[in-house]
C-alpha cells in the first residue's frame, strides 16, 4: 500500500526507455539527428531528440496514471498532470542525457527521480522541490550496445537487459552493489586549470592510483562505474562555478542509486541527498561512486 501505484510508473518509464531508444538508434538513418534550432532553460542548444525524449516520458509518465507533476530538463516549468488520490507521484528527469554525443554513435540514457507526495497538499511549483533522501525510486536506463534499465528502491537495486526479439526488459543484473576494489575516476581532466587547488589535488591523486575512464554522458560513466566500481567527478570549475549538472533530475536520481547500492554522493560540501532544493534546474558539483574513494576525495577536495 505505501508504494501502491509505483510498479506503475516504472513501467511508465520502461514504456518510454523503449521509444526513445528505438528513436535513437534510427536517428541518424532518419535524419532526426541535429538541433531544434532552439536553446533550453540552461542556455544549451537543444537537440530533436531531447524534445523527442521529453515529450514521450511525459506521455507515458502521463498515461500510467500514478503521476502527479513532471519536471524535466528540457521544460522550464513544472508539467502538472493531476491531483486525484491516484495521483501519488511526482517525476524529475532528464529525458536524454548526454544527447551531444547523438550524432557520434556514443551511449546516451535517460535519468529520472521518483518521490511520493501528499496526496492532500495542492500542487504548486514548489511541490517539486523535494530533497533527495526523501525519493522513493530511482531510474536511468542506457542506450549503449544494448539497452539497459537500472531500479533502485528502498530495498535493492536491480539491473534490467531489454531484449530486442520482443521488447521485454529482462532481470539480468540481480541485487546490483558498487564493488569494493575502485578501479577508476572519470573527470573532465580539460577542466583542470580551472579547479581550485583542492579539488587539483584530489584529482591528482585519484590519477595516480586509478585509470581514466570519461565517456562525456553521466548515465553511462555512472553506469560504467557503478557496475566495476569507480568514481566520477564533476566539480566546480571556473567556466561553471555552481557544478554543471542538475541537482534534481541527475545528481538527485544518481545519488539515491549510488547509496542503495553502497556508495555515496557528494557536492564536496554535503551529502547530494541533503541539499535543500531552491529551484527547478538547479547546478550542483557531483562527486559519485565508491564509498571510501568518495570520502577521501572529498577530505582532500577541503584541505583534510
Ligand atoms: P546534458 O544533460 O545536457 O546532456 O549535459 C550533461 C552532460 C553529462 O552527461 C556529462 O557528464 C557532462 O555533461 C559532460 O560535460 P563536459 O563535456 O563538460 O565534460
Ligand atoms: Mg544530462
Amino acid at each position: 500500500m505505501e508504494y501502491d501505484g509505483l510498479e506503475a510508473v516504472v513501467a511508465g518509464v520502461a514504456d518510454g526507455a523503449q521509444q526513445i531508444q528505438a528513436k535513437v538508434r534510427a536517428a541518424v538513418l532518419a535524419q532526426a539527428v541535429g538541433t531544434t534550432g532552439e536553446t533550453n532553460i540552461q542556455g544549451e542548444v537543444v537537440q530533436i531528440l531531447d524534445t523527442f525524449s521529453s515529450e514521450t516520458l511525459v506521455n507515458t509518465l502521463t498515461q500510467c496514471g500514478r503521476v502527479a507533476a513532471i519536471g524535466s530538463e528540457e521544460i522550464e516549468e513544472t508539467v502538472f498532470v493531476g491531483d486525484s488520490p491516484a495521483h501519488r507521484y511526482l517525476v524529475q528527469m532528464d529525458p536524454l542525457d548526454g544527447s551531444s554525443n547523438i550524432d557520434v554513435a556514443v551511449s546516451v540514457g535517460s535519468i529520472l527521480g521518483i518521490w511520493k507526495r501528499d496526496t492532500n497538499e495542492t500542487i504548486t511549483d514548489v511541490t517539486l522541490l523535494k530533497k533527495g533522501h526523501e525519493q522513493v525510486a530511482a531510474v536511468y536506463t542506457v542506450y549503449g550496445s544494448c539497452t539497459m534499465m537500472v531500479v533502485a528502491t528502498r530495498e535493492s537495486v536491480q539491473g534490467f537487459t531489454l531484449d530486442p526479439e520482443d521488447g521485454m526488459f529482462r532481470l539480468t543484473n540481480q541485487n546490483i552493489r558498487i564493488p569494493e576494489k575502485n578501479s577508476c575516476y572519470s573527470t573532465n581532466e580539460g577542466n583542470f586549470k580551472g579547479l581550485d587547488s583542492g579539488t587539483q589535488k584530489a584529482i591528482e591523486e585519484l590519477r595516480n592510483t586509478y585509470s581514466l575512464r570519461y565517456v562525456g554522458s553521466l548515465v553511462a560513466d555512472f553506469h560504467r562505474n557503478l557496475l566495476k566500481g569507480g568514481i566520477f567527478l564533476y566539480p566546480s570549475t571556473q567556466k561553471s562555478p555552481e557544478g554543471k549538472l542538475r541537482l534534481m533530475y541527475e545528481a538527485n536520481p544518481l545519488a539515491f542509486i549510488a547509496e542503495q547500492a553502497g556508495g555515496a554522493a557528494s557536492s564536496g560540501k554535503k551529502r547530494i541527498l541533503d541539499i535543500q532544493p531552491q529551484k527547478l534546474h538547479q547546478r550542483t558539483a557531483l562527486i559519485i561512486g565508491n564509498k571510501d574513494v568518495v570520502k577521501q576525495t572529498v577530505a582532500v577536495i577541503n584541505g583534510l
